[in-house]
């Protein structure tokens, strides 16, 4: 039996379309649900779309569609640009579905009955765009500490999740598992500034719009938003207060909730007590990305500096896209985006370190031998050096990705690219072909063809396209994960595909 790996992305709001940031989200779950499926795991990868609230509705009111057309319309181009991505999620859901909001009510009066849920009277100080009430402490220079933009003093009768009662245990849970949330900065700045200074009971209905899921027994009372949104995780795989599926009990707890920086604060407080109290596993891990920036300014929907994942995949491809923004955003610090910076990655690292080198092979390959694949026996010291690298990739990919080093991951598939190259400038084939030197010229072609091979093994999850064009070049059906452990996979006596080059240069425009 496989063992089984779920991994989420966050929903992403219907307020817009999804900028290259959270682009960025589904590109980086896509190539670790793509490696755990490589490495033999039963993966469940989900994603989808967040579609309640009062910015939504608000929205859909100033272009005078109902909200459900308007988020309808949103949440198609969403799952546009994340197929476009070539992102391999197994199910896309939206909390507009009957299947989710049904169990959102069930799951709300599951919590009530338990007594975990209260009516009240709430005062508060509430940001709009973040559907989200403060405190005066939390502010920050008078604003949302989130967004920045003004609060308004907000009262209304509503229901209370009785969040106090669980600080002692979420306290004691975090201190007890330190890879809970990663990375640790995350996961320090909730403990010391969020949980440790004590967990007031959370509000989780409002009367002030409608577009949400209606509390059971009292519908002019919505469910708030992130009790909606973070129980998309559990009801989407069959999760039911009485019956929970096969699919729920085989999936369940997800072991990783990929999610940006910003709300790490609901999945790593709200979302445990939620879980304690259905009496639910949590998930094994949230890990809280760092985020992508334009020019070195945060990208807002509403900012107007947002760059659209789409445009950039039509005017550099697909894969130039997926490499820039899995390479170039480390594990904790935020990453960068300019057209200049992608064009200068873009040609440096896949026009000239992969293209080249597979250009260049192929077509010596073509040159010398027609295109067929050829050995022999004449190695050489400099051989073991390229053979070690090629073959060491594999763990230090593997290291990588368990700790969700993702740009380190890719780096080390680089690696193997890099060290081709070197050992074209050392065994310079052109000069064995001159020379006759035939024998040799064959290992040294197998050589290289064999680790590109390797290579774009390795490649697949980041860059499934452009590892797939190699493999048709190479004309291989050996393409496992497992076939990497030894070198020697590529099938001497194949006939390769003629070279096409994987990435043509860009030139610099005039200006
Ligand atoms: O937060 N760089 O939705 P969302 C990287 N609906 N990631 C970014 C980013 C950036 N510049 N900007 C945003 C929501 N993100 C909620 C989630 S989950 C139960 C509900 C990330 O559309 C952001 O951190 O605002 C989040 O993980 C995702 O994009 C969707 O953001």
């Amino acid at each position: 039996m496989k063992e089984k790996y779920y991994i989420s992305t966050a929903i992403a709001y219907t307020s817009g379309k999804p900028h290259i940031g959270n682009t960025y989200e589904i590109i980086l779950a896509d190539a670790i649900a793509r490696f755990k499926r490589a490495q033999g795991y039963d993966v469940y990868f989900q994603t989808g779309t967040d579609e309640h609230g009062e910015k939504i509705q608000q929205k859909a009111l100033a272009q005078g569609k109902t909200p459900k057309q308007f988020v309808d319309e949103v949440s198609t181009d969403i799952k546009r640009i994340w197929d476009k991505m070539n992102t391999s999620y197994d199910r896309f859901v939206r909390t507009t579905d009957e299947i989710h909001e049904k169990e959102v009510q069930k799951i709300f009066q599951k919590m009530y009955d338990k007594g975990d849920i209260y009516l009240g009277e709430y005062t508060g100080l509430y940001c709009t765009p973040c559907e989200s009430f403060w405190t005066e402490s939390q502010l920050v220079d008078g604003k949302c500490p989130d967004c920045g933009r003004e609060v308004k003093e907000a009262k209304e009768e509503a229901y209370f999740f009785k969040l106090s009662k669980y600080q002692k245990q979420l306290e004691e849970f975090i201190e007890n598992n330190p890879h809970f949330i990663e990375p640790e900065s995350r996961r320090n700045e909730m403990l010391n500034n969020f949980i440790k200074p004590g967990l007031q009971d959370l509000c989780i209905s409002r009367t002030s719009f409608d577009w949400g899921i209606p509390v059971p027994n009292n519908p002019k009372h919505v469910i708030y938003v992130w009790l909606d949104a973070l129980t998309n995780y559990i009801t989407n795989i069959g999760y039911d207060t009485e019956n929970p599926t096969e699919e729920f009990k085989k999936y369940w707890p997800a072991d990783l909730h990929l999610i940006g920086k910003d709300i790490v604060r609901f999945h790593s407080i709200y979302w445990p007590c939620f879980l304690w109290s259905l009496d639910i596993d949590l998930p094994k891990q949230i890990f809280g990305h760092p985020w992508l920036l334009t020019n070195n300014d945060k990208i807002g929907k509403s900012r107007g500096n947002a760059i659209y994942a789409d445009d950039l995949a039509d005017e550099y491809g697909v894969d130039a896209v997926r490499y820039y923004v899995l390479h170039e955003i480390p594990f904790a610090n935020d990453g960068n985006l300019t057209y200049e910076l992608l064009e200068e990655r873009y040609n440096s690292d896949l026009a000239n370190i992969l293209g080249n080198l597979v250009n260049r092979t192929i077509s010596m390959n073509k040159k010398y031998f027609e295109n067929i694949v050829c050995d022999s026996d004449v190695t050489a010291d400099v051989d073991a050096d390229l053979i070690n690298t090629v073959l060491g990739a594999k763990k230090k990919v593997e290291k990588a990705m368990d700790d969700l080093h993702v740009a380190d991951a890719i780096d080390a598939v680089f690696e193997i690219f890099r060290r081709s190259n070197k050992y074209i400038d050392e065994t310079t084939p052109w000069i064995l072909a001159k020379d006759e030197n035939k024998d040799r010229l064959k290992k040294v072609l197998y050589n290289l063809l064999e680790s590109i091979r390797i290579g774009a093994v390795l490649l697949h999850p980041f860059l499934p396209e452009t590892s797939e064009k190699i493999f048709v070049q190479l004309n291989t059906d050996v393409t496992s994960y497992d076939s990497i452990d030894e070198f020697g996979g590529l099938k001497v006596g194949e006939k390769l595909n003629d070279p096409e080059p994987l990435f043509a240069r860009i030139e610099k425009k005039e200006d």
